[in-house]
């Protein structure tokens, strides 16, 4: 009859965790999971997304294996275990401890935390880096309630109303873009789900944020702090063009604004 001292091994619990253990390693530090789902998150455009998107993957896989282990043994137990017809064959063998089970099965969630939050926080050093020189610098002023982007190096300003269309911040596409966040008023967060990360916007606090769009394209944002009546309306759009359509870009609005002061 087979106690638990003989099923579960200490080492056969180990080594499954393990090995997941540095199977995610190995996606977080190479950067990239190809063909691994990405249970639910967003298409990363950015170089820091792509970073994200690793650790979660990482993350749950590590997660999924260790769900399948624990209803693997306990689907084992129910069924060897089952009360049977027939003659009872008994409880059965009833051990009050085994050490080195109880050792295996505290040191392998404690490996595999402390695995998790040393790329948790590899991955955070990472991503809340910033550059000392940002190739593009914007300030995202979050107001009550729309938002206002200024390229303070091109006297360029974008300012957004709750209607159609909604303010786009301008970015070309490769290089290092410094956005820093300001509010007039109360706390506002600038949110970009398809950059994976987001950034509250603090009365007083100079928060900022680098990110580099590694694709053209347009992508929605919004606010993600509630922040009064129309909080819903603070939508936004990031378009990610090229460096020469992106100077182009800048040419126009600059030429519109003396337009507009003419
Ligand atoms: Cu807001």
């Amino acid at each position: 009859m087979g106690t638990l001292g003989d099923v579960h091994a200490p080492g056969g619990v180990g080594r499954v965790p393990r090995r997941l253990c540095v199977l995610a390693a190995a996606a977080v530090v190479t950067g990239s999971c190809e063909g691994v789902p990405r249970f639910g998150i967003p298409d990363p455009v950015t170089e820091d997304g792509d970073r994200i998107l690793s650790l979660w993957q990482g993350s749950v896989l590590a997660a999924l294996a260790v769900g399948a282990i624990v209803w693997a043994l306990l689907a084992w137990s129910v069924i060897r275990y089952r009360r049977r017809s027939g003659p009872s064959e008994g409880l059965p063998g009833q051990r009050s401890d085994n050490v080195k089970l109880e050792i295996a099965y505290t040191v392998t969630p404690v490996i595999i935390v402390a695995v998790l939050f040393g790329f948790t926080v590899f991955t955070q050093e990472k991503v809340t880096a910033v550059s000392s020189r940002p190739d593009v610098v914007v300030e995202a002023v979050g107001y009550q309630w729309q938002w206002q982007f200024r390229y303070p190096d091109e006297g360029v300003v974008v300012t957004g109303t709750t209607e159609e269309p909604r303010p786009t911040m301008v970015l070309p596409v490769g290089a290092t873009v410094r956005i820093r966040l300001r509010t007039t008023d109360v706390i506002h967060s600038f949110w970009v789900p398809r950059f994976l990360k987001k950034q509250d916007i603090v009365p007083g606090l100079d928060n900022e944020m680098d990110v580099v769009v590694k694709d053209p394209g347009m992508f929605p944002g919004r606010c993600a702090e509630y922040c009064g009546l129309d909080h819903a309306r603070m939508d936004f759009r990031v378009e990610a063009v090229s460096p020469e359509a992106y100077r182009a870009w800048l040419d126009q609005q600059r030429s519109r604004a003396t337009e507009g002061a003419g």
